[in-house]
């Protein structure tokens, strides 16, 4: 058991003092006081108490190779000892920045020969806002600059990631979104279908973005922005109809598709890219986290034909970031993608751990607080309810997923409690079928443990 060289009380007395924590209420955080975390192996996380607990988070939907890959550590030291920084601004680039994107085009579909670099996902979607409206620009059409995205879709938190965002409690913030972007409803069957069948419901949430286009003007479109499958917002798995109309609405009207990739990418629903798992085309892919397994930030964007020609053909696009293509990052990227693809991770998530996860997580339906589970590939919600028969949700402000988390937290696990009392199951990727059923043990002693609770509360 490794001990942390301070103790934990010191080192949360100092993360108070200091250090200002991202979507955190801090009354909450420096009442009970922060995890400290330090180190990582595999699935597994271990704190400063010496507690080993299983990651099923994958950190934040990142670390997709799992912690302490030795071939991403020397990536990273490697190329720091011969080259820490070069600039992409001015003719210039190290051999990591063009290695990778030689690398990320062979495991992207065919029209994605190109890519865009910036450090995180929301820097893509930024990028995303910027390089359409200069696309529309470039075709002669200046007057399409609306993005279309949908409610409780996550796109960042930067001014641009969180207006294509369709997180009102983001938008009250900081007067968002931005001119220029709306939003349509989000296609999710459990909750918004009522009678209807997924079939029949996917195709009315696809024509939401059909009555949106022609009630802003089919000319003022520029692009439409979805995740493949909805993380933040819950894991909501569109139903199978939903995006090949999504496709033949966009095509119609000639609105480039762009398909945010962050969580998706690098293996997470069972194929490289969600698009492939849901049979769609995009223009555009936003990416990050996964691409080096969340080692060192990295972002950007897979430019499709359609517009990289014009971009390349259109004089000086005036968008870029100083580590653009560091070459540190892009070294862990092609280290990342290159031991994904040795291990087969991204085939066996398609054909063995995801299935077996999704079965697993069948057995918990049993359980009287397990509404259903919703997912695909290693990305998993289950929905905690009220009632069964009525799939009644508790009242939010009974926190019953806060409950549930810190349970499973005690039982050794990490999954996250998500709006609408769902939890999520996201491990890495490099997960064992052994693993998965000490996922599954846990999560099911912990519904055990939160069912009680509210048995002693009343709430149940
Ligand atoms: N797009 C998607 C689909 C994301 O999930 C971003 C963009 C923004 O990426 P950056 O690297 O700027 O954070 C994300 C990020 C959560 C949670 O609550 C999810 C994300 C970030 C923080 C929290 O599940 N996803």
């Amino acid at each position: 058991m490794i001990k942390s060289e301070r103790s934990t009380r010191d080192w949360q007395a100092a993360d108070k003092a200091h250090f200002i924590h991202p979507f955190t209420d801090h009354a909450s955080l420096h009442a009970e006081g922060a995890r400290i975390v330090e180190r990582g192996e595999g699935v597994w996380i271990t704190d400063s108490e010496g507690h080993r607990v299983l990651d099923a988070m994958a950190g934040l939907w990142c670390v997709n190779a799992g912690y302490g890959q030795p071939a991403l550590i020397a990536a990273a030291h490697e190329q720091l000892q011969r080259l820490a920084y070069c600039n992409t601004f001015f003719h210039s680039a190290a051999p990591a920045a063009i290695e990778l994107a030689e690398l990320l085009a062979e495991v992207s579909p065919p029209q994605f020969k190109r890519v865009f670099y910036a450090n995180s996902g929301s820097e893509g979607n930024d990028t995303v806002i910027r390089l359409v409206r200069h696309y529309w620009r470039l075709k002669g059409e200046p007057q399409r600059k609306i993005l279309i995205a949908r409610n409780y879709g996550y796109h960042g938190s930067t001014v641009g990631g969180a207006s294509l965002s369709g997180m009102p409690w983001m938008h009250e913030q900081g007067d968002l979104p931005i001119q220029g972007v709306v939003h349509i409803g989000q296609p999710h069957h459990r909750m918004l279908g009522g009678d209807m069948t997924p079939e029949a419901f996917g195709l009315m949430a696809a024509g939401w973005l059909e009555d949106k286009i022609l009630e802003v003007g089919a000319e003022k479109v520029a692009a439409f922005v979805a995740e493949p499958v909805q993380g933040a917002g819950g894991v909501v798995v569109p139903p199978p109809t939903y995006w090949p109309e999504i496709q033949r609405i966009c095509d119609k009207y000639a609105v480039l598709l762009v398909s945010d990739e962050v969580i998706c990418g690098f293996g997470r629903t069972g194929n490289w890219w969600g698009c492939e798992t849901f049979g769609y085309r995009p223009d555009l892919m936003t990416f990050a986290k996964g691409v080096t397994s969340g080692y060192i930030p990295l972002g950007g964007v897979m430019v499709g034909d359609r517009v990289a020609d014009v971009i390349e053909t259109g004089g000086e696009f005036r968008h870029g970031y100083t580590y653009s293509g560091h070459p540190v990052a892009c070294a862990v990227g092609v280290a990342n993608v290159r031991l994904l693809r040795e291990l087969g991770v991204v085939d066996r998530v398609r054909t063995d751990t995801g299935p077996y996860l999704g079965r697993r997580l069948q057995e918990l339906h049993e359980h009287p607080l397990v509404g259903y589970t919703e997912g695909v590939g290693l990305m998993w919600a289950i929905q905690l309810v009220r009632d069964k028969a009525t799939g009644a949700l508790f009242d939010h402000e009974q926190q019953v997923n806060v409950i549930c988390r810190e349970f499973a937290r005690s039982n050794g696990l990490v999954i996250r409690a998500i709006v609408n009392d769902r939890m999520i199951v996201a491990p890495p990727l490099t997960i064992t079928r052994e693993e998965i059923d000490t996922i599954v043990d846990a999560t099911l002693r912990s519904l055990d443990q939160t069912r009680d609770e509210l048995v002693a509360r009343g709430w149940a």
